[in-house]
């Protein structure tokens, strides 16, 4: 994958709530989302996922787990983003606003797809509730326009 920069995406849950945080600044500023970013190359790739969320949250994952990649394209964008997903379910330290993100707890039932990359309805509710892992292609034009559109969704424990 020698032209795809890697990326990491990470859900915060617990008692039936995604911790999700407003985008302040950058790329998808004003959605919701979940916390991330470049990974750097002195670290796996779950280090960055760690790095990210505690530099963007302050919360500190004790357990994590990869639930997935998928591959994002933009037209006339050379570069694919390969965002790799990881989900927490044990942490430490609360959440607080930093100045990159705004956190939020949104109940299971009241993600805000309206707000988030428009992708996420597809597969987000799958891997949030059903503990689902993913793996997917999509092809924007712009932020907002899906184009192309190809994942699946398979359950772990089948699957192992
Ligand atoms: O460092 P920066 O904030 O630019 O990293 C981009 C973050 O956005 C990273 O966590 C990956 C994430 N991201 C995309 N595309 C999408 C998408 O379509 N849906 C979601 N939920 N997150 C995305 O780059």
């Amino acid at each position: 994958m020698g032209n795809n920069k890697i990326y990491t995406l990470v859900f915060v849950v617990e008692d039936g709530k995604v911790l999700l945080g407003m985008k302040k600044r950058g790329f998808g500023v004003g959605r919701w989302n979940g916390f991330g970013g470049k990974v750097e190359p002195q670290e796996t790739i779950m280090e960055g996922a760690k790095r990210e969320l505690e530099e963007e949250s302050l919360v500190k994952a004790e357990q994590i787990e990869a639930v997935g990649v998928i591959l994002f394209e933009f037209v006339g964008e050379p570069v694919i983003m390969e965002v790799h997903v990881f989900r927490v379910d044990s942490y430490t330290s609360q959440p607080e606003e930093t100045e990159e993100m705004r956190p939020q707890w949104f109940p299971l039932a009241e993600v805000p797809y309206d707000g988030m990359w428009p992708d996420d309805i597809f597969w987000l509710p799958s891997v949030l509730a059903e503990r689902k892992h993913i793996n997917g292609y999509f092809l924007f034009e712009g932020m907002n326009t899906i184009l192309k559109q190809d994942f699946t969704l398979t359950s772990p424990s089948a699957s192992a």
